[in-house]
């Protein structure tokens, strides 16, 4: 068997993605997410110009060796840009085993470890009210998981709150220039203990809480954080710091028994072994798109597991449908699964250039059934959306300083 064809499409259905498709002369068609917010141009040149002509005629079966050559063979290693590309190739790759052996994907990775995978929904609101309202409407929903952003008091924006009362804070693909925001540590310390105490008040200790800092703190105010957030036991605490420096977190852990998270941003195992081997984090949210595909995820899921350290995939709305079911697959495989980000199926646009077969019910979304990762992408929609510059924005401390977005 053999490849025939490999195309990468972009397209901006109310926000950007790159969509590897894979197409093998038995006329079997894969498809994979390699989608970098922001950067999305990068992966398409890496992919178009240096990876896609070394594809055709390789037979697409050979997974595992195709996923060497690409991260071995490069010699330049590791990086958003290139793992990303690695990914969505991955990611087709699988999409086209599980056809041909007509099983979905979780089948080819060992089978099932539970009936349905637990999400966590975002809740994030003008003020702490707010915020608790709508956590509320999720509960009511059967979401047994919410995380909870409020908007600081003072700031011009939040991060994971709703900007200007408008869109969804990503679902934007209008942003043609980073747009500025700002960051104040003391403000944000002003509001947020208050945050957790009144959601236990209003929602019970029936509900798993959770919140991302967003690596805006450095490791000493992180440790306060989580300290602070004890009484009001937080599934995880995410991203409290950067951790560029894996031992910073060493510091953290000696001051809070707050459960840890990290890792969408990690590339590899590498960015995250540290961090696994010393039990600094409890739940690594490493992303198939943009740590290598699911060949690498299954690697970094199964380290894991000998540290007692669970996964948590990344969620956003800047990954694709496609990593969405990629993500369910492992995590009806994962026997060290924890939990998943979830962020809705996306717009009436998104869903009409990704039709994504799952079931969201109580909370929890049940995998797809069907032979391959359970995705149909239907290329003359996605035409209907061209790719449209966006970036993420940019953080500044109140005196100008840039900082940590
Ligand atoms: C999350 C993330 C996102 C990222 C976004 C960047 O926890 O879902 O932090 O909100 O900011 O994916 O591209
Ligand atoms: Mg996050």
């Amino acid at each position: 068997m053999k490849i025939e064809d490999i195309k990468v499409i972009v397209c901006s259905p109310g926000r950007n993605f790159v969509t590897v498709k894979i197409v093998a002369d038995s006329g079997v068609i894969g498809v994979g997410d390699a989608t970098v917010n922001g950067r999305e141009m990068a992966v398409v040149a890496y992919l178009e110009e240096h990876v896609i002509p070394c594809l055709v005629g390789r037979d697409p079966q050979d997974i595992e060796d195709i996923w060497q050559y690409l991260y071995k063979g490069a010699y330049w290693r590791k990086g958003p840009i290139t793992m990303a590309a690695i990914a969505g190739i991955d990611m087709a790759l699988w999409d086209i085993k599980g056809k041909l052996a007509n099983l979905p994907v979780y089948q080819l990775l060992g089978g099932r470890s539970r009936a349905g995978v637990n999400l966590y929904a975002h809740a994030g609101g003008s003020d702490i009210d707010d915020t608790i309202d709508k956590a509320q409407t999720l509960v009511d929903q059967g979401f047994k998981a919410v995380r909870l952003q409020s908007a600081v008091a003072g700031l011009k924006t939040t991060y994971g709150v709703v900007g200007d009362k408008k869109d969804y804070y990503e679902l934007q693909g209008n942003r043609p220039l980073p747009p500025e925001e700002q960051w104040c540590t003391q403000k944000y310390f002003s509001m947020i203990e208050a945050l957790f105490s009144e959601a236990r008040r209003r929602l019970g200790s029936g509900v798993h809480l959770l919140h991302d800092v967003h690596s805006r703190l450095t490791p000493i105010e992180s440790a306060r954080l989580g300290k602070m957030l004890e009484p009001y036991h937080l599934l995880f605490l995410e991203d409290a710091s950067i951790a560029e420096n894996q031992q910073s977190y060493e510091l953290i852990r000696q001051h809070t028994t707050t459960p840890l998270a990290i890792g969408e941003t990690y590339n590899s195992i590498w960015d995250c072994k540290d961090l696994i081997q010393s039990q600094l984090v409890d739940y690594i949210r490493a992303a198939a798109t943009h740590a290598g595909g699911i060949t690498a995820m299954r690697r970094i899921a199964d380290f894991a597991g000998l540290y007692n350290v669970r996964t948590a995939p990344h969620g956003a709305p800047d990954l694709s449908p496609i990593c969405f079911s990629a993500h369910l697959h492992l995590n009806t495989w994962t026997p060290n699964f924890g939990i998943q980000e979830f962020v809705g199926l996306g717009n009436e646009q998104i869903r009409s250039v990704f039709q994504q077969d799952v079931m969201i019910k109580d909370g929890m979304a049940v995998v797809s059934e069907k032979p391959g990762l359970g995705v149909d992408f239907n290329e003359q929609a996605a035409q209907q959306y061209p790719y449209k510059r966006s970036y993420l924005p940019v953080s500044r401390l109140e005196d100008g300083t840039v900082w940590n977005w």
